[in-house]
């Protein structure tokens, strides 16, 4: 395809109930959504970077400032573009790979609605529909993180993940699986531990968890490694895998036993297939991470939990886990699973009506 301008967007949607992390708390959801426009038809795609650079390096104006300077140039100068060859020619940029994924997933959507196959039939989804989990934040007390997930499990999610910190771990982990009973339960850190925490983390062991994600710090591998030789709780890293290549060296190096892939942290959906790929040839079953994506992420990345080997439920929640309501039609739970979209690229549409009621701003095209 000729690509013919690259729409930026900037949406504001406030979450339904707060979101406390080991990094900080979040209230609302700052988000770039690129719509390109080619020859083909159109695409969209959405950058999962948070508002502040305190997550990750990248963040939504960076995003946006090294889109417009230099990414997007490149494939509108590009002459002939396909999903396939953005990568490469968006490579001569160092990282920014959530940047890079929203303009790969943008680039797949048109050339999938334009041959009439769907995100699911592209990525080689093997079911049609996918289990899901919740991921529940950091709550002032143990009392209304029980109230909260109380109402997940009447939802229907088939899994919990609770974000932990030193100083909120093994008692809110006590209460919660006190409440759960046996339904499957893990833990995400964010990389709020270090090696010197090793026998607090031991002591998570007691509450059968599916696993603990990133205790430590995104460039320490080597720390996990240590840690999954002391511990029986499976280690699963998320801030650390940047590529397949990443993740084959820290499974072979014990770092983790389980992957949590998200599409925008590798650079896009067509290396998260690689990563799934790779992990199923060494055995390691992976899940789908989540960024509080809307819609038009969300559609992706249960296309992409669709495949083989993504065994373990995602952090594919429901629209209404974080927004009362979404930029495309919402996502809804159904007995703990989301569908897989049978329509064409994403398979949703975004309502445009939303898109210019919650901008932060006037689009910008960049030609
Ligand atoms: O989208 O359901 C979701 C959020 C899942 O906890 C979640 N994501 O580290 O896995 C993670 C966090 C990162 C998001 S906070 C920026
Ligand atoms: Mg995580």
């Amino acid at each position: 395809m000729r690509i013919v301008a690259i729409e930026l967007h900037r949406v504001a949607l406030p979450l339904v109930r707060r979101f406390e992390t080991s990094f900080g708390v979040q209230t609302t959801r700052d988000v770039l959504l690129v719509r390109v426009r080619a020859d083909v038809g159109d695409g969209w795609g959405e950058c999962v970077a948070g508002a502040e650079p305190v997550y990750s390096s990248e963040y939504t104006d960076g995003a946006e400032h090294v889109i417009t300077n230099y990414l997007a140039p490149a494939l509108l100068r590009a002459g002939s573009v396909t999903a396939e060859s953005v990568a490469q020619q968006l490579s001569f940029v160092v990282g920014h790979r959530m940047a890079k994924a929203a303009l790969e997933t943008a680039v797949l959507d048109a050339q999938t609605r334009a041959s009439g196959q769907s995100f699911g039939e592209y990525f080689g989804a093997v079911r049609a529909a996918v289990d899901c989990g919740v991921s529940v934040g950091i709550a002032p007390t143990i009392d209304e993180l029980l109230a909260e997930v109380d109402g997940y499990v009447a939802d229907g999610y088939r899994r919990i993940k609770l974000k932990i910190k030193p100083g909120w771990d093994i008692e809110p982990v006590r209460a919660v699986r006190d409440l759960i009973g046996d339904l499957p339960l893990q833990v995400d850190a964010n990389t709020a531990y270090t090696l010197a925490d090793v026998d607090r983390l031991r002591l998570l062991d007691e509450f059968d968890l599916l696993l603990i994600e990133q205790p430590f710090e995104e460039e320490d591998i080597l720390s996990h490694v240590t840690l999954a030789a002391a511990i029986a709780t499976p280690v699963c890293l998320d801030e650390s895998i940047h590529s397949a290549l990443i993740a084959v060296d820290a499974i072979e190096r014990g770092a983790t036993s389980v992957v949590n892939i998200k599409a925008g942290r590798v650079g896009g959906y067509l290396e998260a297939v690689r990563v799934h790929d790779v992990c199923a040839e060494l055995d390691v079953p992976v899940w789908c991470g989540g960024m509080l994506e809307t819609g038009v992420g969300r559609a992706a990345n249960v296309a992409l939990a669709g495949m083989e080997n993504f065994t373990l439920p995602g952090d594919t929640s429901a629209s209404s886990r974080f927004y009362a309501d979404d930029i495309t039609e919402p996502f809804v739970l159904v007995d703990g699973r989301l569908a897989v979209p049978t329509g064409a690229g994403s398979g949703v549409e975004v309502r445009e009506q939303l898109l210019a009621e919650w901008a932060l701003r006037a689009p910008v095209t960049l030609r």
